[in-house]
């Protein structure tokens, strides 16, 4: 068995005072880089979306942040811009031990399409290239955390767990967006896909 920690964009822009702010976001942090020694392996996930994303509700005219339309590959929210290449909001937080990281996964950078899990774009098909990483490390066991619960981690545990990787979800180490009882949804789905919530 080995082990990878996979940190799910803690970035700015998804801590207090962020353009996606997750409320206490930023609380993650210190427990995240506690965990970081005792693993073999340890992964950043970073949103990381062009300007004018197709996820972005400023990109659909007459349409507002968190209304949900259709696109080709499914339902998806509209978010306000953010993680925008480059950008302050898109870095991760500064307390975040990012050196330790064996390597950083990007998502998102699709114009067209949506990224929540660190797998598979929201097509659910087109891989970030993170399995053969994690594969070709030997890796059989995961850590998940970060943010948002209900969204990218979410995603990323469910088709961590479809790949066949034992995975835990540290769920103190997470926290929610939680639109329309999201983080409940989100909670049952992990757990029918065999996820650990600890
Ligand atoms: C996320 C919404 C949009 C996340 C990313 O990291 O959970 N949520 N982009
Ligand atoms: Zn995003």
């Amino acid at each position: 068995m080995t082990h990878a920690l996979i940190v799910i964009d803690v970035q700015l822009g998804f801590c207090p005072g962020g353009n996606l702010a997750v409320p206490d976001g930023d609380a993650v942090v210190p427990g995240i880089n506690a965990l970081m020694p005792d693993v073999p392996h340890v992964i950043l996930t970073q949103d990381w979306h062009p300007a004018g994303h197709s996820s972005f509700a400023a990109s659909h005219e007459g349409r507002a942040p968190y209304d949900v339309i259709d696109m080709p590959y499914g339902p998806q929210v509209l978010w306000p811009d953010h993680c925008i290449q480059g950008s302050a909001d898109a870095a991760f937080h500064p307390d975040l031990d990012a050196a330790r990281a064996r390597a950083i996964v990007r998502k998102g950078m699709n114009p067209a399409i949506d990224s929540y899990s660190a797998f598979f774009e929201n097509d659910r098909e087109t891989p970030t290239g993170l399995d053969g990483l994690l594969r070709s490390l030997g890796v059989t066991d995961l850590t998940l955390v970060g943010l948002a619960h209900d969204f990218c981690v979410n995603f990323s545990a469910v088709d961590a767990a479809r790949l066949g990787y034992a995975v835990t979800v540290r769920e103190d180490l997470t926290r929610a967006i939680d639109l329309d009882g999201s983080r409940e949804a989100a909670r049952a789905g992990m757990r029918a896909a065999g996820v650990t919530l600890a």
